[in-house]
This record gives C-alpha cells, sequence and structure tokens, in this order.
C-alpha cells in the first residue's frame, strides 16, 4: 500500500478506579491512537506509552514528536508499504520502540482488513477466546485490597497479578492467599522495585506458591535476576528486561527468568512480539500477555497475540469494564471466565467515531504533501 496520510491523537481515558504501581499512580490513562490512511483503506495503531517517561524512557509527547518528525514522514515515502516492511524501514532511528510498534499495527491492521485476515490468524493464534487475569494495584490497606481481589473474582476473574514493593509484599501477599485459598492462580509485579541485597527477602514469597515474580530487580540487571532466579523457588519473570527476541534469548539463557511476559509495545510491534512467542516456545519457556492499560484498539490486538499456542500462562488482557466505563470501542466482555479473540478482518473492532471525539484532547495529520 501507499500511504496517504497519518493521523495521530491523543486520547484521554479516565480509568474506573486509580492504578497505583511501584511507578506511580494514573487515574486517566493517556493514549496515543494512530491512524494510517492508504488508497486501500485505514488502518489503527495504538502507542502503550505513557503519560511520563516512568516505565521506561518513551512518554506520549515524545512519541507524538518522533512518529511526526521521523517515522510517519519515512512510511509516507514508502513505495509499497507492507507490515513486515515498516521495522526495517524504521531501523535506522534508534530506540522509540512503542512509538514504532504503533504504526506498524496501523499498517498492519490497514492491510490485514483489505486481504480479510484476522490479527489472529495473521499472527498464528489457535484459540477463539483467551483466559484473563486482573492485575491488582497497591491499596492504602489489605482490607481494601481483599474487597478488590473480591470483586474481581466475582467478576469472573481466576488469576490475579498483585503489585508489590518494599512495604507492601510478604503480609498482602499472605493476607491474599489465606483469604481466597490454594486454588487462586496468584502472582506478583514489583516492576523494578527491589535490588540485589533483597534475595532473602523476596525468599520469603516461596511459602505462597505464586504462579510467578515479575521484574524484581532493575531491566538491566540480568545476572542479578539470574542470581535471584537460583536464590528463590517462585519462577522468575521478566517483562521490563526483555525489549526483543534476542534480548529474551539472553535472558533465558543466563537463567535470568523461566517466564516471559511479552508487549508488543516494549518489543517495537506484533510481528517481534511474534519473534518472542517463538523464541520462547523453542526453549519451552511459558509466556502471557502483558497489559499497558489499552484501548479497545490495543486490547484487540493483545487478545490475537495471546490466541498464540505458546500463551499458555493467563494475561494482563482484562475485559473493557476493568478499565474504562466508556471506551472508544464496543466493550470486550468476560464470559464464562474468557474473552472471545476477534475474528473480523485486520484488529476486528470498530472504533466509535463520536466517543473517539469526545475523548480526543490533541490531534494532527500529516500527509505525504508535508514532507
Ligand atoms: O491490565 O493493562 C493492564 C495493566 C497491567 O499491571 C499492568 N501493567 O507494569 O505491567 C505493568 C503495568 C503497567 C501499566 C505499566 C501501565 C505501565 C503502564
Amino acid at each position: 500500500m501507499n500511504l496517504r496520510a497519518i493521523e495521530l491523537r491523543r486520547v484521554c481515558l479516565p480509568l474506573v478506579s486509580a492504578f497505583r504501581t511501584p511507578l506511580g499512580t494514573e487515574s486517566v490513562r493517556e493514549a496515543l491512537l494512530v491512524r494510517v490512511e492508504s488508497d486501500d483503506g485505514e488502518g489503527w495503531g495504538e502507542c502503550v506509552a505513557g503519560s511520563d517517561p516512568l516505565y521506561c524512557s518513551e512518554y506520549v509527547e515524545a512519541a507524538w514528536l518522533t512518529l511526526r518528525r521521523y517515522l510517519g514522514p519515512k512510511l509516507l515515502g514508502a513505495p509499497d508499504l507492507t507490515a513486515t516492511a515498516v521495522q526495517p524501514l524504521l531501523r535506522e532511528f534508534k530506540g522509540h520502540r512503542m512509538a514504532k510498534a504503533a504504526l506498524e499495527m496501523a499498517v498492519l491492521d490497514a492491510q490485514l482488513r483489505v486481504a480479510g485476515v484476522s490479527f489472529s490468524t495473521f499472527l498464528g493464534g489457535v484459540t477463539g477466546a483467551v483466559t484473563p487475569g486482573v492485575a491488582v494495584g497497591i491499596m492504602s490497606s489489605v482490607e481494601e485490597l481483599l474487597d478488590s481481589v473480591s470483586e474481581y473474582l466475582d467478576a469472573g476473574y481466576r488469576r490475579v497479578k498483585l503489585k508489590i514493593q518494599p512495604g507492601w509484599d510478604l503480609v498482602p501477599v499472605e493476607e491474599v492467599r489465606d483469604h481466597f485459598g490454594d486454588d487462586l492462580m496468584l502472582q506478583v509485579d514489583a516492576n523494578s522495585a527491589y535490588g540485589r541485597a533483597d534475595v532473602v527477602h523476596l525468599a520469603q514469597l516461596d511459602q505462597f506458591s505464586l504462579l510467578l515474580i515479575e521484574q524484581p530487580l532493575d531491566e538491566e540487571d540480568l545476572i542479578g535476576h539470574a542470581q535471584l532466579a537460583r536464590s528463590i523457588a517462585t519462577p522468575v519473570c521478566l517483562d521490563e528486561s526483555i525489549v526483543s527476541a534476542q534480548s529474551a534469548a539472553t535472558a533465558i539463557s543466563l537463567g535470568a527468568c523461566s517466564v516471559v511476559n511479552i508487549k508488543a509495545g516494549r518489543v517495537g510491534g506484533y510481528l517481534e512480539a511474534r519473534e518472542v512467542h517463538d523464541v520462547c516456545a523453542s526453549r519451552n519457556v511459558p509466556v502471557w500477555c502483558g497489559g499497558m492499560l489499552e484501548t479497545g484498539l490495543g486490547r484487540a490486538a493483545n487478545l490475537a497475540l495471546a490466541s498464540l499456542p505458546g500463551f499458555t500462562l493467563p494475561g494482563d488482557v482484562s475485559a473493557t469494564a476493568r478499565y474504562f466505563r466508556e471506551d472508544i470501542t464496543p466493550p470486550f466482555l468476560l464470559r464464562n471466565g474468557t474473552i472471545a479473540v476477534p475474528t473480523g478482518p485486520g484488529l476486528g473492532v470498530e472504533v466509535l467515531r463520536p466517543v473517539l471525539d469526545a475523548l480526543t484532547a490533541q490531534s494532527e495529520t500529516i500527509t505525504r504533501a508535508d514532507h
């Protein structure tokens, strides 16, 4: 396809409840959406960078500038563009994986809509419904946490991920385990809140039969994660440390993790995410789909990714109601403990234009003529 225009939109979606993690508290999800326009139709992408550079170095304003100044113009000038050509074309620009992933997602959506193929089919999905988990933030009291977990279990979730940090770890985990019993699939996520000196402390989590502990140490500390993995029984899972299929292979070889969280934005797109999946599958490392509080667009793509065979653990791909009262697509529903993977062409979801327009804080269109 030949791109005619790329539209950037910054949308602000209020969360149903504030989400507190070791990185900060979010009560409104700011998202950067990308719409590509070609002679054959349009496609949508979502950049999962946050409002501030707290999860990683990318953030919405910087991604916008990068897309407008470098990445967008490069694709607008490319003849016969396909999704597989996006990353090679953008390789000269270092980093900015989330911005690149959004563009690739939009091109892939446009391409698959024309071809009449769903994201899931294209990626190699093998299931029509995925079992979601739910991520539960840090609360101001254990009582509040138990209430929150209880509501999610009532809603049908069977796997819970608790955010932990020093001062909010052993006690809340023990209380949740005691209160809800051994059948609850329970895991924890530290977003790098601990250091190598905390190994003995973290080993105490072993008594709670957790599925895994996610990203306990600094993202660059693979050796520290390998040492930790040898010292504790709880499986170590990496999130922030895994930025490509190559870094996944390295981390696994070093023994830094035995489980991987895959987020397409973090690794530069859904095609690279599939590579990470393949690398992990070839080493018998289970994976699950991470979440970045996506709108319905990113959620549709994540459900497709999570339908691949190596995604054997429930992911952070919860139903829309867990996040937003109103989304820019029709809601994804939890039914009998699962969420359906979209089957329509491309992302398989349509944007609700009036809602999108009402939630849009900023927009800009770049065209070939501009460059
Ligand atoms: O269900 O989308 C979700 C949220 C899952 O905890 C979650 N995401 O560290 O993985 C994370 C965390 C996150 C969310 C990080 C937003 C950064 C931004």
